[in-house]
């Protein structure tokens, strides 16, 4: 048996939470033969109702779940903690102003990016799921000056998976014939959702749908699929964001298919002209917990302007955050 991994999930006792944890505690993340810690970490007056989880997860009798530690002291969460999913945020309610959302949020990821700078595994792989997940990603990263710029992701493989299942759905095949799917940018509605690699069955994608559907109809219907969740749930995605999270960290854990790739929010280091440092998404391959940007892809005009205006949305992020003293 393989020497148990530490791995560090923040706002536990929330809905994704409740979704995640029992994924990772059944191998389906980091593979059924690799034992797990889960180190939880959640706001004080939340820990009585993290408390009902832990006996969940308890009563789930997971053989690869070795340990489980829960804490209010990001110090004592991600204590060598090999693998890191931030997804405890504040959300943003009616009436709050971008720089209202962006500083709560700086609350909460500086402080924990610099408890994974003093105290997590020197290898630690964070993910940021909480919202607004690309710039939370790069305020803890920037508060982390122990770990690489590299080591700090943010999600967007739920809109990838979206993606996958919106063009499933339009062609009549399988998700899993789909191939070379691109989300570029920040995870909001100004993402750019990229058919133009993507191949079904070996098929350019984009000799299967037509142009007006793709620009009409996938590319708002990707982008605005969490307020459509919102709208019939009456709560925003859950389930679904955990299964993006478990796909973001077993892709990068355990590498990318051959002929393949998926999209991650990393550090942009000016591949295709995104500006450098920016926290944006790329197709990326992985081998050996490495993930490298595809490169020499064409860029049409149209793609051109979708990857400009969303590198343009983050600029301004980083802008306001920057302006609050955060980075
Ligand atoms: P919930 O409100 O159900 O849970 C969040 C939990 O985080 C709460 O239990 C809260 O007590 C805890 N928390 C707040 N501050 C904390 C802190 N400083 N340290 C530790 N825990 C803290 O939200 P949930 O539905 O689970 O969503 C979590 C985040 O994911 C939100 O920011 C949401 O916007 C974001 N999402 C991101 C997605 C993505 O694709 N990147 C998609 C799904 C989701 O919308």
């Amino acid at each position: 048996m393989k020497t148990p991994v530490r791995v560090a999930v923040t706002g536990a006792a929330g809905q994704i939470g409740y979704s995640l944890l029992f994924r990772i505690a059944s191998g389906a993340m980091l593979g059924d033969d690799q034992p797990v810690i889960l180190q939880l970490l959640e706001v004080t007056p939340a820990l009585k109702a993290l408390q009902g989880v832990v006996m969940e997860l308890q009563d789930g009798a997971y053989p690869l779940l070795t340990e489980v530690v829960t804490s209010d002291d990001p110090m004592v969460a991600f204590k060598d903690a090999d693998y890191a999913l931030l997804v405890g945020a504040m959300p943003r309610k009616a009436g709050m102003e971008r720089g209202d959302l962006l500083s709560a949020n700086g609350g909460i990821f500086k402080p924990q990016g610099e408890a994974l700078s003093e105290v997590a595994s020197r290898d630690v792989k964070v993910l940021v799921v909480g919202n607004p997940a690309n710039t939370n990603a790069l305020i803890a990263q920037q508060n982390a000056p122990k770990l690489g710029a590299g080591q700090f992701t943010a999600m967007v493989r739920l809109d990838h998976n979206r993606a996958l299942s919106q063009l499933s759905a339009k062609t009549g095949k399988p998700v899993s014939g789909i191939r070379k799917m691109t989300i570029w940018g920040n995870h909001s509605s100004t993402q750019y959702p990229d058919l133009s690699q993507t191949t079904v069955d070996g098929t350019p994608a984009l000799e299967l749908v037509a142009q007006d559907w793709y620009e009409g109809e996938f590319i708002p219907t990707v982008a605005k699929r969490g307020a459509a969740i919102i709208e019939a749930r009456g709560a925003s995605s859950a389930a679904s964001a955990a299964s993006a999270a478990i796909d973001h960290m077993r892709n990068w854990a355990l590498g990318t298919a051959p002929g393949d790739w998926v999209s991650m929010g990393i550090p942009s280091d000016g591949s295709y002209g995104v500006p450098e440092g920016l926290i944006y998404g790329f197709p990326v391959t992985v081998s050996g917990g490495k993930y490298e940007i595809v490169q020499g892809l064409e860029v049409s005009d149209f793609s051109r302007r979708m990857m400009d205006a969303t590198a343009k949305e983050l600029t301004e992020e980083r802008d306001a955050v920057r302006e609050l003293g955060l980075v």
